[in-house]
């Protein structure tokens, strides 16, 4: 979602502000701008609604320079995305705010401030927040002070930059519940919401906690926690491989991150197994003494990642016989809970700022969950650092705002986790565990040769170019598969999607059934498999036409109205994480097909930070 630059150093800041911003596009927005403190002693800003791009131009146009700058790139949640709501808001000519997240208190603090004689140019919570400093200010002048007393009137959330004209010595930082990270230069300094936005300048980091406001010079940074304590962060180095938001040589983001799967699928699974056996440890060291205990499961999470979750629940009920809930985090979070005795909470998200999965952790930690397990792609993240245990998945960065790479390795840690509780609770037998973790290790062989479906599945795409509507089908843990191809296709190629367990067709979608309405399935060899067929004969007797992704050995062929493309087979239980690879190839190639934006979709934004 909304990104946030800043710098002060004894050079020039502008590029380094855009470059920034252009590296934290693939979140999303829809409008940018920065506010840079110029040298004729000026607080001077650009702001332009759509891409990074026609911000540079307008200061390419209208040339900005300076050593103190914030930038930002928003997506919209109070006001229409226009110039006058893009960040950064200012307050007189003085001082100049950008924001990530929302403020709920907006309107009452703005009546407030209005009555101070405040003047508002936006729509936005954030504008609030840029006035209430500036009013701080006038009794408390110092710009630290002043933003320790402002944000304690805040309610909601919030990562800020701000800058005064009046003590341009300094970029000030405050965070609660948006991510913020300090950039460590020599002779100069960098704040941002993401460390990937200053990768260009540093690879030395210092990540905020929650409620900490960071004072950051050229010279010296300054963090007080949440008491006003000043305290220090530890540095960390950034070690990652140049694993670069570069395309290489595919055409976008997401095809790259389809094809990563084999390897990064490879590199979730390293260390993590042993010769016939899942390491527990791997979960972290308490996790064998947790996992004994454990007698249910519930699960939480948004998205693609909930589908990963309905997923495990198959694996964890029918492999480890551990009763097993999965909720949407919106829902959970505000629902009142009963919980099961020795349940562990697990959530599951790429990013770990995931909004609501993060505030339906925090609500899990007051209601007697034995404990809680993270599945997060990102180290340094607020889920995993408030969660009990941790298995990272290795996707490695994931641009393509529909999440490919991200799922597939949240399933294969999920199945990493069936067995370490089946194993720890005695309810997998040994030789089952042995068998699974010897298909694990075959899996990015497997995954290889569906990606070598590539070329059949790009042909397929041809018969979705001119539809609106499609119905995707799956019985067992492949119904959630079915569900995350219709996520992807809505995402992506903008054509309306809905998944029905195959079973459920005749109690009601079988009437949207028509020539017009292609029904997309997946079929393994699997004891459903003469039952999905019976459904596929529903489809076929109204005229709707079939596209099948069937195990080669499934005995399903082409006929009239009916594609049939062959799946190489797989055992069963790792049946999922196969088949999803042809539904996202389906769907980048439906939308490539329609000429729409694969990598940053319309409406969308990646890490979704805000409720
Ligand atoms: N509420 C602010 C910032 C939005 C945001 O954080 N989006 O991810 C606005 O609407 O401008």
């Amino acid at each position: 979602m909304c990104g946030i630059v800043g710098a002060v150093a004894e050079r020039n800041i502008t590029t380094i502000l855009i470059e920034g911003l252009k590296r934290l596009e693939y979140r999303g927005y829809d409008s940018a701008g920065l506010a840079v403190y110029t040298q004729q002693g000026n607080l001077e800003r650009r702001r332009r609604i759509g891409k990074v791009s026609e911000l540079e131009a307008a200061v390419g146009a209208e040339p900005l320079a300076g050593n103190l700058g914030i930038a930002h790139t928003r997506w919209a949640t109070h006001g229409a995305p226009t110039e006058h709501n893009a960040h950064p808001h200012f307050s007189g000519h003085e001082l100049a705010v950008v924001h990530n997240g929302i403020i709920e208190n907006h309107e009452e603090l703005r009546e407030k401030l209005k009555g101070l004689g405040y003047v508002f140019s936006s729509e936005t919570d954030t504008e609030v927040i840029v006035h209430l400093l500036a009013h701080t200010l006038k009794s408390l002048p110092d710009l630290a002070d002043a933003l320790k007393a402002a944000v304690k009137q805040l309610h909601g959330a919030y990562g800020l930059a701000v800058i005064s004209a009046k003590q341009p010595d300094r970029l000030l930082a405050a965070r609660s519940g948006s991510p913020l990270v300090i950039g460590l230069g020599h002779g100069e300094n960098f704040l941002a919401s993401d460390q990937l936005a200053l990768r260009q300048v540093t690879d030395r980091f210092m990540y905020l906690e929650e409620g900490d406001i960071a004072e950051i010079r050229r010279e010296q940074v300054t963090i007080w926690d949440v008491a006003g304590t000043q305290v220090q962060r530890e540095t960390v180095q950034y070690h990652e491989g140049a694993e670069a938001a570069d395309k290489g040589e595919y055409r976008h983001f997401m095809l790259k991150e389809i094809h990563e799967q084999p390897t990064v699928v490879q590199r979730t699974l390293e260390g993590r197994l042993g010769k016939d056996h899942v390491m527990v440890q791997a979960f972290g060291p308490q996790a064998a003494e947790l996992f004994a205990k454990v007698r249910n499961v519930q699960i939480v999470a948004c998205g693609t990642s909930y589908h990963a979750g309905m997923v495990a629940r198959y694996w964890l009920e029918s492999l480890a016989g551990i009763p097993c809930q999965v909720e949407v985090a919106s829902e959970f979070r505000y629902r009142k809970v009963v919980v099961q005795p020795d349940t562990l909470f697990v959530s599951i998200s790429q990013s770990g700022e995931t909004a609501d999965t993060l505030a339906a952790l925090r609500n899990a930690k007051e209601l007697g969950f034995l404990g809680s397990l993270a599945i997060c792609n990102v180290g340094i993240s607020s889920l995993v650092r408030e969660s009990d245990l941790t298995l990272l998945t290795q996707a490695g960065p994931e641009i393509g705002v529909a999440s490919t790479k991200a799922f597939t390795t949240q399933l294969v840690s999920l199945m990493l986790l069936t067995l370490s509780l089946g194993q720890v609770r005695g309810t997998l037998a040994a030789g089952v565990e042995a068998e699974l973790v010897e298909e694990l290790r075959r899996l990015p062989t497997r995954l290889g040769e569906a990606l070598a479906m590539d070329a059949i599945v790009e042909k397929t795409a041809e018969l979705f170019a001119d539809k609106h509507h499609t119905l995707f089908l799956g019985r067992g843990a492949q119904f959630p598969v079915a569900m995350e191809g219709a996520l992807k296709l809505k995402e992506i190629s903008y054509i309306h999607a809905e998944a029905y367990p195959a079973g459920e067709l005749k109690h009601g979608p079988l009437a949207l059934v028509d020539s017009d309405m292609p029904v997309v399935t997946v079929a393994p060899n699997n004891e459903l498999l003469e039952k999905l067929k019976s459904n596929l004969q529903e489809v076929r007797a109204r005229g709707g036409e079939l596209i099948v992704f069937a195990d080669e050995q499934a005995g399903m062929s082409n006929g009239e109205g009916t594609h049939v493309i062959a799946v190489p087979h797989i055992i069963d239980a790792l049946a999922p994480i196969l088949y999803t690879i042809p539904l996202q190839l389906l769907s980048y190639y439906v939308a490539v097909l329609k000429g729409t934006d694969v990598d940053q979709p319309r409406n969308l934004a990646k890490s979704v930070t805000v409720e």
